[in-house]
């Protein structure tokens, strides 16, 4: 039997900043992150460990359904396991731009520059893929729901960015399809799915991007709108 107990509470009191305060960090923060692009020419350059696991540990303070956290991260440096890890994702690439992508996908994607070669995943100090836990296993095995997998899982993934983005390094949102090869690869039970794989490195010397703007506040946003009550 369920017995209903009240939820442990503990106070919340973060100080109150100022609002010339408030105004510079918000200021400050889009500066940085209005810098943020996805990179795909990335420097050999080794990361320690220690800021992979900070941004880990930072990803791991997002929301989640019901507090659930139904995510993992498993990052890789062992260079044999990134070979094979590239081999896989352009083999399946190399199909999906050759025979899985419509007309219409491989237009839109013209001004990225993407094709199916990924030799960053071999470069690159570091993948993360992340995966998410489509349910959890209690001490006998048993299913235990979880609520809001995936936006649970995007949120954490987007504090992931902006944390390496804070530090410096590089990152780009892989998502070979599909992307079963990871949970064979990286040893993943089946009730785990990958989700985003991140090569993570600094950036080359000379790396290039493609010339891409951003919406305006006006495109992004709207306003109280006019609506009939
Ligand atoms: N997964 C492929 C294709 C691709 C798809 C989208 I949507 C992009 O924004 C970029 C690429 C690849 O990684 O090349």
């Amino acid at each position: 039997m369920e017995v209903d107990r009240d939820p442990e509470m503990i106070p919340y009191a973060p100080p109150r900043r100022p609002l010339a305060e408030s105004v510079a960090r918000a200021r400050d923060f889009e500066a940085l992150m209005a810098e943020r692009r996805s990179v795909r020419d990335f420097s050999p350059d080794p990361v320690p460990r220690a800021l992979i696991e900070a941004a880990i540990r930072t990803a791991g303070s997002a929301p989640s359904g019901a507090h659930r956290q139904p995510w993992r991260f498993v990052a890789v440096s062992d260079p044999r396991l990134k070979r094979s890890i590239r081999e896989a994702a352009e083999h399946e690439e190399r199909v999906t731009y050759e025979t899985r992508m419509s007309d219409e996908w491989r237009a839109a994607l013209r001004p990225i520059g993407t094709d199916w070669r990924k030799p960053y995943l071999e470069l690159v100090p570091w993948i993360v893929v992340v995966f998410e836990e489509r349910h959890a296993l209690g001490p006998a095995g048993q299913v235990i729901k979880n609520y809001y997998v995936k936006e649970s899982v995007g949120i954490a993934c987007g504090l992931f960015i902006a944390a390496l983005h804070n530090m410096g390094l590089a990152t780009l949102t892989h998502t070979p399809s599909p992307m079963g090869f990871l949970s064979e690869l990286l040893g993943r039970p089946d009730h785990e799915r990958p989700a985003i794989l991140f090569p993570i490195g600094y950036p080359a010397a000379d790396a290039r991007v493609p010339a891409l703007t951003r919406k305006g506040l006006d495109e992004l946003a709207i306003f109280d709108p006019e609506v009939r009550p």
